[in-house]
């Protein structure tokens, strides 16, 4: 079996391109990986310190797991913050990584703003946690959005850097496994992970403008529809959604240059689990007027049993706990056996 790893950061209400981008993943994954699913608490730290209400958000996050369908017994499903080896490799993974490879993110040249001085060196070293966090369990599979792709790639850089430097000290202490690197067979500590990016809509984009990402921090709650968001409200925002006077092409190649229409055709596609140009064929030529009640439609039936489901979780805070503990526990005790060779190999004395 494989082993999957993947997180969501508790900064807001979750939105529908969390779900198609990344949840929606985590469910279907599950059937033939080992998986593990983070609530990664302390990434939140990163782009604002205090937080109102941080518990609720944890529990927020996780009971969208469990709504969507994420078995926390069979998987394990947990807290960043609740297993301290994730920050014990991080460390470790700032002395890997390079200043020249940090400086090449752009999402933290999006998520800093104008002011760089003033974000926060966690914000800057966030990939470097975000690798901690796969690498800790030695996951080879990690599904989320297009935008963390470029993540994903220094993820591989430090895993690959951290093989070569120690590639001595590695073969000595027998902790080894082979991999392949390109077509080259290579005796390393740490896996390459792979993306699990596909989809019809990898990255899901805001209803107000479709060159923005749908992102949990925008001010404006018309751009996005969250998980917790009722019959009315979905409605009200897909009417409202962005478009232009144009109505639907018959093909994919209509849809270039038009990206809030290419952005509505690829959240239908994606929750109806069909290819775009399938979509495209059924409402081809016609306007979005006709477009956009069939999109509220399906829509509501695909979120609302997830958000009663989420309703009815987050009402019993204790039963949440306990979950989180219980993974937390397991997920602590594979982390500790990894931190251990890792000490090893390094030459720390505990
Ligand atoms: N618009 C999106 N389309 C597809 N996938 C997305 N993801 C986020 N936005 C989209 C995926 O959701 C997972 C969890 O994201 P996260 O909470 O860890 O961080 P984020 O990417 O920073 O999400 P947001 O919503 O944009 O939050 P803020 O506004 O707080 O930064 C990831 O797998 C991500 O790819």
């Amino acid at each position: 079996k494989q082993l999957v790893f993947s997180g969501v950061q508790p900064t807001g209400n979750l939105h529908l391109g969390n779900y198609l981008g990344a949840i929606r993943k985590f469910v279907a994954l599950q059937a033939n990986n080992d998986c593990i699913y983070c609530v990664v608490d302390m990434h939140a730290l990163t782009a604002q310190l205090v937080h109102e209400d941080m518990p609720g958000q944890i529990r927020s996050i996780t009971a969208a797991f469990l709504a969507a369908g994420i078995d926390p017994e069979k998987h394990i499903v947990f807290n960043q913050s609740a297993v301290p080896q994730h920050a014990e490799l991080a460390w470790i993974f700032n002395c890997v990584a390079r200043i020249g490879w940090m400086n090449r993110m752009t999402q933290f040249k999006d998520k800093a703003g104008k002011d760089r001085e003033q974000a926060s060196l966690g914000l800057y070293a966030y990939p470097s946690l975000m690798a901690a966090d796969i690498l800790v369990y030695r996951a080879t599979h990690v599904p989320v959005g297009d935008d963390q792709k470029q993540h994903l790639e220094l993820t591989r850089d430090i895993a690959m850097k951290f093989n070569l430097d120690y590639m001595e000290h590695i073969r000595r202490s027998g902790y080894g496994i082979d991999i392949t690197v390109g077509d080259e067979p290579v005796h390393a500590y740490f896996p390459m992970v792979e993306p699990l990016i596909e989809g019809p809509a990898p990255r899901v984009m805001s209803l107000r403008d479709g060159t923005k990402k749908m992102s949990k921090s925008d001010a404006s709650d018309l751009s996005r529809i969250n998980l917790l968001d009722d019959e009315e409200n979905i409605s009200k925002k897909i009417r409202k959604a962005k478009t232009d006077p144009d109505g639907l092409p018959s093909e994919i190649a209509g849809l270039a240059g038009r990206p809030e229409a290419d952005n509505l055709v690829g959240i239908y596609a994606a929750l109806a689990d069909r290819s775009k140009a399938d979509i495209l064929s059924e409402f081809g030529g016609q306007q979005f007027s006709v477009f956009k009640p069939a999109l509220v439609d399906l829509a509501v039936h695909v979120l609302s049993p997830i958000t009663g489901e989420m309703r009815r979780l987050m009402a019993d805070p204790g039963h949440i706990d306990a979950i989180l503990r219980d993974g937390s526990n397991r997920a602590r005790a594979r982390a500790e056996v990894t931190m251990k060779q890792v000490r090893d190999i390094i030459g720390f004395i505990y």
